[in-house]
């Protein structure tokens, strides 16, 4: 009997869900930084065994911080409703840290399907009891599906993860084609890798609210021409983004041409700007227009 359905992967900002994402497909689809509230927009990660399609998806970390920005509570939205439109749910804990943040989440994660918590980055948690300790607490929480202690980073029971999300999902036909990745478009993907080398590069001085935008996407099988503007808020926040003579946006292009060029197979060729729009993320139909749910 095949399966197929959606696998949603949820968990509070920086436990490690685009990494776990990118790990179950083998491809790096959704970014990933140790900044928290990386991801911004859902994605589907597909993988197609012989006797099922898993359709992951990542989504934006779910934070507790009061009195956030709207993109902030935009995201929330997401983070929680990525749950409510799964079959099975799964979610991701730090293994070093069972916080108030997880325990609300376990408690506002739906009831009437499977959750299952993954404890991840066991890697990097030299003693097992302390772990023991930190199941027995989740535990607590909700009657989890399953419980089973991971790492994203080695691979560490991924497989396992997967399967036992597998045997979860309903009975029914391959939704995406069996050499599917993602509902995502090349053009969504390219954004996005840029958005990432810019949270890797800018660290604490990254203007939060800054994102990609394609202006120009043309492709052909050899060469992929993409032209591209990162969207700041304010004036004074271009040369954050610029750097002394232009060397820092001139080192997340490159940085993201090179994955561009993994990731799409062919050449890349990428021209980078920085453009001030005030106000981009200060309404939800602002929002919506740069494609945030
Ligand atoms: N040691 C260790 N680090 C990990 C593991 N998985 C992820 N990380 C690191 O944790 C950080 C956050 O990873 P992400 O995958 O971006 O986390 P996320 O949950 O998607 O974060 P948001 O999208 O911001 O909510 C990155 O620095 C990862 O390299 C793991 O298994 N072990
Ligand atoms: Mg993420």
């Amino acid at each position: 009997m095949f399966r197929c359905g959606h696998v949603a992967i949820v968990g509070r900002a920086n436990v490690g869900k685009s990494t776990l994402l990118n790990r179950l497909v083998g491809q790096k689809l959704s970014i990933t930084s140790d900044r928290p509230q990386t991801t911004r927009h859902r994605i589907v990660g597909v993988v197609t065994r012989p006797d099922a399609q898993l359709l992951f998806l990542d989504s934006p970390g779910y934070q507790t911080r009061a009195g956030g920005a709207l993109l902030d509570r935009v995201l929330n939205r997401t983070a929680l409703q990525v749950a409510e439109d799964a079959d099975v749910v799964v979610m991701l804990c730090d293994g070093r840290a069972w916080t108030a943040a997880d325990e609300q989440i376990a408690r506002l994660l739906p009831t009437d399907r499977p959750v299952l918590l993954a404890v991840n980055k066991t890697d990097a948690v030299a003693d097992k009891g302390r772990l023991m300790a930190l199941v027995d607490r989740a535990r607590r929480c909700r009657d989890f599906a399953e419980v089973v202690p991971i790492s994203a980073r080695t691979g560490r029971q991924v497989e396992l993860l997967l399967e036992l999300c597998a045997a979860r999902l309903p009975p029914g036909p391959a939704q995406y084609a069996a050499d599917a990745l993602t509902d995502r478009s090349e053009r969504f993907l390219a954004a996005e890798l840029i958005r990432e080398k810019l949270f890797r590069q800018l660290g604490d001085e990254l203007p939060y609210a800054s994102t990609v935008e394609i202006e120009r996407f043309d492709d052909s099988p050899k060469l992929r021409r993409i032209h591209a503007a990162i969207l700041v808020d304010r004036e004074s926040q271009k040369p954050i983004v610029l750097g002394a003579g232009g060397q820092r946006i001139k080192r997340i292009a490159t940085e993201a041409r090179i994955d561009l060029e993994k990731l799409l197979g062919s050449k890349v060729y990428l021209e980078l700007f920085v453009k001030v729009k005030s106000g981009w993320a200060g309404s939800e139909q602002s929002l919506r227009a740069y494609g945030y749910e």
